[in-house]
């Protein structure tokens, strides 16, 4: 589905493999150890190639990882994209350990990141509804949230954000929130 603002912005989502989507920049959904995992992670650096976990490598000996809620910046190897954004989600337990706040921060630096890496595109999975167990519902919503508030701004220079989940049923939730 495509959901066109009145700034001429869009939001996409689609079913299939993030890997497979060409767009400007990748978000991955990673772990705080920038370690590399299952799920999206793992598909991200099978497809992109070594050079990724040589530039986290780089970054873990310099800043020791990458905190819940936050993300940070590699090349995209042999991915169809320039940049790979590794988001950090948190781990959902029951709510109450300022996972909500965590996972709009997640949404929110990639977004950054890409004004400041002029990324005119961007791609994300669902963070955090996979290993680490976020309910669905309440993902997509803040999910979808954060985008679209920033396609807002009149000033974004991301001109669209495409969600790429991995199941229909992932789909119809995410599609229902807009
Ligand atoms: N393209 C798009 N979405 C995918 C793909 C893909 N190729 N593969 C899986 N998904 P998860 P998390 C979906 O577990 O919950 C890793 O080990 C998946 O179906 O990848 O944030 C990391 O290293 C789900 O809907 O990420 C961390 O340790 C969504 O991506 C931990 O898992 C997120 O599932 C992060 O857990």
């Amino acid at each position: 589905m495509e959901h066109k603002l009145q700034n001429g912005k869009l939001l996409r989502m689609l079913v299939g493999d993030i890997t497979k989507v060409p767009t400007d920049g990748i978000v991955n959904a990673a772990n705080s150890a920038l370690a590399g995992g299952g799920g999206v992670d793992g598909a991200i650096h099978r497809a992109g190639g070594p050079s990724i976990m040589q530039e986290l490598d780089q970054i873990r000996a310099n800043a020791g990882g990458c905190p819940t809620g936050s993300a940070v910046v590699t090349g995209a190897g042999h991915l169809p994209a320039q940049l790979v954004f590794h988001a950090v989600g948190p781990v959902y337990r029951d709510g109450k350990h300022q996972e909500h706040e965590l996972l709009a921060l997640c949404y929110r630096k990639c977004l950054e990141l890409a004004e400041q890496h002029a990324v005119k595109t961007i791609s994300f999975p669902s963070i955090s509804t996979g290993a680490y167990r976020y309910p669905i519902r309440d993902a997509a919503q803040i999910a979808v949230c954060e985008a679209l508030r920033h396609l807002e701004q009149p000033d974004a220079k991301v001109q669209e954000v495409v969600f790429v989940l991995f199941s229909e049923s992932d789909y119809e939730v995410y599609s229902k929130v807009v």
